[in-house]
């Protein structure tokens, strides 16, 4: 009788063990998969804006660009009038537009806040040219 119990305790427990191993290769399985899927699936968000100058000061056409944490952000700047150039310092974006091409910037949102893009050709970030990148968790 006592053979018989301790017998079936050993195979509930062997039997609870191998549910318990295959449940936990699944979930890791399914976590591993769905961390490359989340990874992979970086939504691109993509924008475009011209650079230039009026009489009332200089500026980006977009004043605004927000995503959320993990996009991957490609920002299409042409130059329409003037000299310009397009900065991010929080995301080492320094690049040059050259008039009437269109340049393209895309990088990784990999930093939550809110940044400034800017113009740093003298005097035109403090004439306007300025936009705000927020990049939301
Ligand atoms: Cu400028």
């Amino acid at each position: 009788m006592g053979k018989i119990i301790v017998g079936v305790i050993v195979v509930v427990a062997v039997i609870g063990f191998m549910l318990t191993r295959t449940t936990d290769d699944a979930v890791v399985t399914k976590s591993d998969s769905n961390t490359e899927t989340a990874m992979k699936a970086g939504d691109v968000k993509e924008f475009s804006m011209t650079s230039f100058y009026d009489e009332k000061g200089k500026w980006f056409s977009l004043k605004e660009i927000s995503v959320k944490k993990g996009d991957v952000v490609r920002i299409k700047v042409t130059n329409v009038k003037g000299t310009h150039d397009f900065n991010i310092d929080e995301y080492g974006i320094k690049k040059a537009t050259p008039l009437n091409q269109e340049v393209i910037i895309e990088f990784t949102a990999d930093k939550v806040g809110e940044f400034e893009y800017y113009c740093s050709m003298p005097g035109h970030r403090q004439a306007g040219q300025f936009g705000k990148l927020i990049v939301k968790e």
